[in-house]
């Protein structure tokens, strides 16, 4: 029989106090549960003397965004924790360590990083972040290219993707990205004054050919270990400092995703820019670092990805002329039109983002959203035509000078 129950604060500390060599046993322990995200809970538990702290996650069995009514595995707790572990073990400098865990009770414990920001919040406040390319670029090649067939045996890699089956969590992305904004559904969440360009969302079945191709990558092109929700509510940043958390979504599937999703989110802050800047020379210079940002991410991707290759590829085959280049060819492709799911779903779908929701102004807000629907279609149907990143930014320019 099952032994999970939800952690209260007081069974939180409990399980605190077991991590070994952490917390003295005389430590008089606080706790606050701070989870803000859709589903888990998340305690953060401090000794105020020593200043020492660490961070307790749960997963509920549900998802707490919808209620009990949305079952959910508990192995996303395992999931995460082992991705968490593969991904510190790659780029230690890049995810948060993790102190232990327990199966029954989905939990995992890990370092707290309240001396960071969440991303989201740090961009909405204004602020940049000039490492972060270099640092989500060498995340994204590392993780990437070291569980792939590129940069791991082959045996051990399918085992590997054995481990991250993840049906329950990838049916959210299934259903979230690829199909209910493409459709008139229940589950859909958006705001009246859109429903006209929604309705040509759902009749405009050039694009859902798009998405369908990019829907099959994503049910059948196991290529690398993903982190599978790489948005920016799940990355901590200082301006030093860049860690990537909650890679409950983890499985294996196309490399494109995980780019996807930052150029995606660094898309839909630019598109509300002009709700949280109040001058354009602000707002100008605010979106010249978002799109700088993003060459500089998918330039630092592949800067990484090519060496990697070239210096620790374990296939004499890969090292095929011409193959490199095709090879990082999809990725971008790929990268760009699943960007355009996820910029598209944020507006239409369950479960949107700060950046847009939270603008006060309602026309602002109206044109926000409108120009994320624009250029999210735009990214679809371009996805299988592009040739470099630098096309991706001057479309994006385009849109938004019409
Ligand atoms: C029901 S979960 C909604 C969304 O939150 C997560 O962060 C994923 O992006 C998911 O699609
Ligand atoms: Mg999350």
């Amino acid at each position: 029989m099952s032994q999970y129950y939800p952690l209260s604060l007081e069974n939180a500390i409990v399980y605190a106090r077991s991590i070994p060599d952490f917390f003295t046993a005389d430590a008089n322990l606080s706790c606050e549960e701070i989870g803000d995200g859709n589903l888990n809970l998340v305690f953060k538990i401090e000794d105020p003397i020593s200043a020492k702290s660490l961070i307790v996650k749960q997963a509920l069995p549900y998802a707490k965004v919808v209620g009990e009514s949305w079952p959910l595995s508990l192995d996303r707790a395992r999931i995460e924790r082992e991705a968490l572990v593969i991904q510190h073990t790659l780029c230690p400098d890049l995810v948060p360590i993790v102190y232990g865990g327990n199966q029954e009770l989905a939990i995992t414990v890990m370092e707290d990083l309240s001396d960071h920001t969440i991303m989201r919040k740090g961009l909405i406040d204004g602020n940049t972040y000039p490492r972060f390319p270099e640092h989500i670029g060498r995340f994204i090649a590392h993780t990437l290219f070291y569980t792939s067939d590129l940069g791991m045996n082959q045996q051990r890699k399918k085992e590997q993707a054995a481990r991250f089956v993840n049906p329950d969590l990838c049916k959210i992305t299934e259903d979230l990205i690829f199909e209910d904004p493409y459709r008139d559904v229940p589950n859909n969440d958006f705001s009246e004054d859109i429903i006209l360009e929604v309705k040509q969302l759902w009749e405009d079945t050039e694009l859902h050919l798009e998405v369908a191709l990019l829907r099959e990558k994503f049910l059948t092109h196991g290529e690398a270990l993903l982190h599978g929700d790489l948005h920016t509510g799940s990355i901590f940043v200082t301006a030093q400092s860049t860690k990537v958390i909650d890679p409950e979504f983890a499985f294996y599937g196309p490399m494109g995703f995980d780019l996807g999703a930052i150029i995606a989110n660094l898309l839909l802050n630019f598109t509300a820019q002009p709700g949280w800047s109040d001058n354009t020379e602000l707002l100008e210079e605010r979106r010249q670092w978002l799109l700088t940002s993003i060459k500089n991410v998918w330039d630092q991707f592949e800067n990484h990805f090519r060496r990697l290759w070239n210096d620790y590829g374990i296939d004499p085959i890969s090292k095929t002329p011409g193959y490199q280049n095709l090879y990082i060819q999809k990725v971008l492709r790929d990268a760009v039109g699943f960007a355009g799911c996820k910029m598209i779903r944020r507006i239409v779908g369950l479960s949107h983002v700060a950046d847009i929701e939270t603008i006060q102004d309602d026309e602002l807000r109206h044109q926000a959203k409108v120009t994320a629907l624009q250029i999210g279609k735009a990214l679809l149907k371009y996805g299988r035509s592009t040739s470099s990143i630098d096309e991706i930014i001057d479309l994006t320019k385009q849109i938004v000078q019409t």
